[in-house]
């Protein structure tokens, strides 16, 4: 986000860029100080948020604080950056504020402490902890040398201040006609402001993940052999370095504007569109467009990179923070002409960064979403291209929402570099592939025995193409040999389809893959390079254990000891919606679920949970192997729905979701959640890797509000308990999954003693036709 004076600059309220003056330490460890040029520090400086009740207040507000930081400031709660005499100016008008950042020279310190810190410990990776412009292009050249036949790199160009801007890029070897030089580019870059540092760390993730995956990761590797990926960690390398020696919350590059200010927004200095909407004139300004368009080195450079790779068909200018991902336009509230491709390939990022550690980036039109901005690098690559160059370009606003801005702790880098990864295979599979196929539900993880096994696939030609009518297959065969055997997919709604495979043997494998076409007879598979590559799911049988459509409330407790919520106590009702809040339970049969409190009641805020905490128990159900069945794996699902986003003290809570194997003496716990879907989610885990399976399990749901005030509803739907085996082998007597001479020499103890277990034909008699039936089963295996 843009969290600066640009809102006064346009509103001519007053002058600004005064707090980036006055110092004494270093901004970062180890820094190399600029002779004549002081630290930046934000002694006393805190964030707060103050909540408006009209535009007046809101004026008054933004012109008194030193920067305001919400994106899309209006009526209620404004994030502002604020001197303790703007602070106690705020507070004489008489307005409500919550301190958000208590101390943000404190938290620059922390930063600091905490990156040094982390130096200091031998045994991190190189993505446990920030990095310098130095340390990041040394590795950038490291990664090249290690990976000779997959990388080469090069250099964009230098930037005003003479540094060199790095990059690399990515594909595998030449292939039998699949030649590098036909593959369709796509770029990751970042930095183009100084201050964003989890951009470069992320991009260089991928980098490091790519490399690490090529040969050994078959989904990566079908996209570095079906396209060319280019990383460009630091565009703005003179504003990265500064935010290391001088002032941590720099954002442009290091222009000297003449003015006495210093420094062009790269992300305005774009040409298409330069010079309108959200972008200023000021040279103060923090979105200073600059005097011209591509009137800086930094984006001259991009520019001409971008010209000169013509195959470049995606992009991702990463950013941070507020978790979104933005497509065109930022100049136009209007919609671009592929506002359709837009719409699915954010929604695909969106799925994918959600499928790895449940955060649900918000997806949308730059202009829109987050505010208007023109002469950015989006609508640019995407505006001043034309057909077929015209890139699907996005910039993406990583981690986090606010609780620590640009001062991202460093232990989140690796996990926003797997969720972004997670984003960005999946536009490179896009674009590399002449058709896509995901799965919905997954893959299958198993197939059913005894019968087919249905699942989904959503089946979309890559973006500007269509598919051929009639031309998505699943190709399927039993077992391990033979030939694959093509079944039409059956259309559901508009991509998505319903996959069958066929009846297979229980234990055994089904393989398959998918196909389909688009007119031009380009084929698309899935996995890529079948049919040498295949999925294999093991054959098993799912016995169901426990089934609740949440439609009663048998066996169900609500409440615990310690239990102290005063409001939105679980009940089982037919919810009413709300902004948190399902208007419907998950089912398709019956209509209730388990929910803190179902009225809407007046406002968003009404009958969520208050005051503590509020738990839901399960009856007692039973998750172990039934009888004449191997040992299986035991399965507990359910649908929860979660919100804690609304009002004014967002992700403070969380609800951990526990499960017991002893009645309930004892709990370990499955998952905390903290996501806000706002939407059903379905969540199932592998018993045994929490507790061992019993039938003794239990469930319980602890939904709360610890003392922050925020909005918690928490609902669920149709809880199910299964085990996935296989019945035993006829000659497996012990019934343990394998036939052993232990089963032989059982069966031979149990014939000897005439036992009715020996009657192998069941005809009710202990015979030797009886003990020939065995010993022929127990050949067979
Ligand atoms: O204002 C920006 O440039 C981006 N947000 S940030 O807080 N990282 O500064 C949004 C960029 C939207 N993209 C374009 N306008 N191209
Ligand atoms: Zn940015």
């Amino acid at each position: 986000m843009l969290n600066q004076s640009i809102r006064r600059a346009t509103l001519a309220l007053s002058a600004s860029a005064a707090f980036l003056l006055s110092a004494t330490a270093l901004a970062q460890p180890d820094a190399t100080p600029i002779p004549g040029q002081p630290v930046v520090r934000f002694d006393g400086q805190r964030v707060v948020t103050v909540t408006v009740t009209s535009m007046r207040e809101l004026l008054a507000v933004m012109n008194i604080a030193e920067s305001v930081w919400t994106h899309t400031p209006g009526v209620g709660p404004v994030d502002v950056q604020v001197t303790p005499a703007q602070l106690d100016a705020i507070t004489q008008l008489g307005l409500a504020v919550q301190v958000k950042i208590p101390d943000l020279q404190a938290l620059i310190d922390a930063e600091s402490a905490d990156i040094r810190a982390r130096r200091a410990q031998r045994d991190l990776t190189w993505f446990q902890n920030y990095k310098t412009l130095a340390e990041i292009n040394t590795y950038l050249g490291q990664l090249a040398a290690a990976n000779l036949a997959t990388v080469s790199s090069f250099t964009i160009g230098n930037t005003l201040l003479g540094k060199p801007v790095n990059g690399i890029r990515i594909t595998g070897p030449d292939l039998p006609g699949n030649l590098k030089s036909a593959r369709p580019q796509i770029m990751f870059n970042a930095c183009q402001h100084a201050r964003e540092w989890v951009g470069p760390m992320t991009v260089m993730y991928f980098a490091d993940q790519l490399l690490a995956g090529y040969g050994t990761d078959q989904r990566i590797t079908d996209i570095l052999n079906n396209s060319e990926v280019i990383i460009i960690p630091v565009v703005n390398a003179d504003g990265y370095d500064f935010t290391w020696t001088t002032n941590r919350l720099w954002r442009k590059n290091r222009r000297t504007n003449g003015d006495g200010s210093f420094g062009v927004d790269p992300n305005r200095n774009w040409s298409y569109q330069w010079g309108g909407e959200g972008a200023s004139t000021n040279p103060s300004a923090e979105d200073y467009r600059g005097p011209s368009a591509f009137s800086e080195p930094e984006t001259q450079n991009l520019r001409n990179f971008v010209l000169a790779n013509p195959r470049m068909r995606a992009s991702i200018d990463f950013h941070s923070y507020s978790q979104l991902i933005l497509s065109p336009w930022g100049w136009t509230s209007a919609l671009p002409p592929d506002a359709t491709i837009f719409d699915q390939l954010n929604s695909d990022i969106r799925s994918a960064i959600a499928s790895v550690n449940g955060l649900f980036y918000t997806a949308g039109p730059i202009y829109t979403t987050i505010y208007p901005a023109s002469g950015g690098a989006v609508d640019w690559n995407y505006g001043a291209g034309s057909t077929p160059r015209k890139i699907l370009a996005f910039t993406i606003e990583l981690r986090d929402t606010g609780a620590n801005g640009f001062t991202l702790p460093a232990d989140q880098i690796i996990p926003t570099g797997q969720e972004n990864l997670a984003g960005a295979l999946s536009l490179s599979e896009s674009i590399a592939f002449p058709v896509k196929f995901t799965f919905p539900d997954g893959l299958p993880a198993n197939a059913d025995t005894g019968t087919t096994t249905n699942f989904r696939v959503n089946v979309v030609a890559s973006p500007g193409s269509t598919l051929s009518t009639g031309s998505a297959k699943v190709f399927a065969r039993p077992g391990s040999t033979g030939a694959f055997t093509p079944a039409t997919l059956t259309l559901i709604s508009g991509t998505t389809y319903t996959a069958t495979l066929p009846v297979s043997t229980c234990g055994s494998n089904v393989q398959f893959y998918l196909e389909a076409q688009t007119p031009a007879a380009a084929t698309g598979r899935s996995p890529a390079s079948a049919p040498t590559a295949f999925y294999t799911p093991p054959v098993q049988q799912t016995v169901v254990k426990y089934t609740d459509a949440a439609e009663t409330s048998a066996g169900w407790t609500i409440g615990a000891a310690g239990d102290n919520a005063s409001s939105g106590i679980w009940e089982l009702a037919v919810p009413q919606a709300t902004a948190a809040q399902p208007g419907a339970d998950h089912s398709l049969a019956g209509t209730k679920c388990w929910i803190t409190s179902a009225p809407a009641g007046a406002s968003v805020g009404a009958n969520d949970v208050d005051g503590g905490t509020t738990t839901l128990t399960s009856p007692t159900f039973d998750a172990t192997t039934p009888a004449g069945f191997q040992p299986g794996d035991a399965y507990i699902e359910y649908w929860r729905w979660y919100s804690n986003d609304q009002g004014s003290a967002p992700n403070t809570d969380s609800m951990p979701i526990q499960i017991s194997n002893n009645g309930g003496s004892t709990w370990t716990q499955l998952e905390l959640v903290t996501d806000n879907a706002n939407a059903w989610v379905n969540k199932r885990f592998k018993v045994s890797n929490f507790v061992a399976p019993t039938a003794n399990m239990k469930l319980r749901f602890i939904a709360r509000d610890l003392g922050s005030g925020s909005i918690v509803e928490a609902a669920v739907d149709d809880i199910l308990a299964t085990v996935v085996t296989c019945p035993c082998k006829p000659a497996d007597f012990n019934c343990d999954g394998f036939v052993t001479g232990e089963d032989f020499d059982a069966y031979v103890d149990a014939f000897t003693a005439g036992s009715l277990a020996a009657d192998f034909d069941g005809d009710g008699f202990v015979t030797g036709e009886d003990f020939d039936a065995f010993v022929v089963a127990f050949e067979i295996g």
